[in-house]
Order: C-alpha cells, then structure tokens, then sequence
C-alpha cells in the first residue's frame, strides 16, 4: 500500500452505525479513512466504497491494536475511538459480570490499547493539529436503572478522555468526547438485548425522530475539523424528543 498523502482518520467500530456514518463523512471531508473493526466484510466493503483503507482489527486484543498502528504508519490526524456498546440490561444484582467485564474491555481498556497504540502517529500530525474524539454516551454522566454495567463503562470512557487530557496537556494533540444520548442504529440496541428485536424497537417507541448515526457522524467531522487551537472537550447531542434520559417525548402516532 502507498502512504495516502491527505488528511487521515482511524474510526474504530467502523462497521456499522455511528462508526460507519463517521468513516463515511470523513471520507467526505477529504480524509483518508483506515476503517477499523472485527468484520472484515464490512470494513472490506466500506473501504472500497469511500476509498478508505479496511484494518480487521479486534481493539480489545493487543496484538490486532499493534498491527492496526503498524497500518496506520507514521503520522495520523484524526483517531475516532467509537468501538463500544451495551450488553444487557439486568439490575446490578442480577446482572451477568461477564458482561461487565466484556463491556468495560471494550469502552475503556479498547480505547486505551488503541490510543497508546496510535498516540506517537497522532503526535506527528500535520501542524500539530492531531486529535483523538472518544464516543462516549450521555450514559457516562447519569445513572439509570437496568444501565449499572453500561454506566460504569461508559463514566470510564469520560474519565480516561478527562485523564488523558490532563496528561497531555503540553502535548500538540486534542482529547474530546462526544457523549450521544438517543441514537437509532441498525445494531446498538439489538446487541444489548441479544437479538431481542421487541426490547429494541421499545427502546425508541414513540419518539418521532431519534437522532441517526449521520448526526452523531456529522458531528464528530465538526469536532476534528476545528482549528488546530480549539478544543471541543464535550459535546452531549440528544433527539430534540429527550430532554433527559428520563424525560422523553414519546408521543410520536407512528410508532
Ligand atoms: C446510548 C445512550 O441511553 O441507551 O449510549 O444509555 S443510552
């Protein structure tokens, strides 16, 4: 492979929803794309389609991590720690800590491997302007119940993302979050009820317009676009319909 000579972007979780939205507008922007996440089908085939680069890469083994990095190569300006997800729903006395376990590996220990791996390219970024954006989740600034894993793992993904700030400080690198509340994807609410396609859809019933993974995407390219000065610590985005986690207009007839 040929060093691509624009602007480049790792998304991790780049198979589906927020992620594939977010490899699609940054492909848009100009960006060169390493699209990054376990199915090599689907990377395969969105790679192809923006031009990006298709990385088969598990974040939560080491190994996968390296070979992402020696991918990526030397210089990198835009990593999009978006790899994450919920995995069940239970109260925290009758969850399954295995899940637990699986759900902090991803939204945490995943984002750490992939960030230390890919830090020393992001600080070789053009003009000091490299920026790391960690999809975080409005369930990483409240609790809720049945969330008790999910919360936990995604206040991690906050706090590693205020940590890391704090530590490079002095460094030409930005550290963001996003933190989405409701977004409508094809596979987000599926995985945490195990293919429950009831538990899912009620997930967003009544509720008009959820956001979709483009505004989620949209938002992001936003972020990573400002000036190289400007820091977006946090950005929280909701449906217009969600004031809170728990207040939600779900008055919508057509659903
Ligand atoms: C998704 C938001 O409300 O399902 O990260 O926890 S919520």
């Amino acid at each position: 492979m040929t060093a691509p000579t624009s602007r480049t972007a790792v998304v991790t979780g780049a198979s589906s929803g927020i992620g594939a939205a977010t490899a699609r507008a940054l492909a848009a922007e100009g960006f060169h794309v390493f699209c990054a996440a376990r199915r090599t089908d689907r990377v395969a085939a969105l790679a192809a389609e923006i031009g990006g680069t298709a990385v088969t890469c598990d974040v939560t083994d080491a190994a996968s991590v390296a070979a992402l990095a020696e991918t990526v190569g030397p210089r990198l300006d835009v990593l999009v720690n978006n790899a994450g997800g919920a995995f069940g729903a239970e109260p925290v006395v009758e969850s399954d800590v295995e899940e637990w376990r699986r759900m902090y590996d991803v939204n945490v220990i995943g984002l750490v491997q992939v960030t230390r791996a890919l830090l020393p390219a992001l600080l070789a970024a053009e003009d000091g302007a490299g920026i790391i954006c960690n999809v975080g989740s409005t369930a990483g600034r409240i609790a809720y119940e049945g969330g008790g894993g999910y919360t936990a793992a995604k206040h991690g993904t906050q706090v590693v993302t205020e940590t890391l700030r704090l530590e490079l400080f002095d460094q030409p690198v930005r550290v963001t979050e996003i933190a989405p509340g409701m977004v409508r994807t094809d596979e987000f609410a599926m995985v945490r009820f195990d293919g429950d396609a009831e538990r899912a859809a009620a997930v967003y019933a009544g509720v008009a317009e959820p956001l979709v993974a483009e505004d989620v995407a949209d938002a992001i390219t936003w972020m990573v676009t400002r000036p190289r000065h400007v820091n977006i610590d946090e950005l929280v985005i909701r449906p217009r319909a969600q004031a809170s986690q728990f207040k939600v207009d779900r008055s919508s007839a057509g659903d």
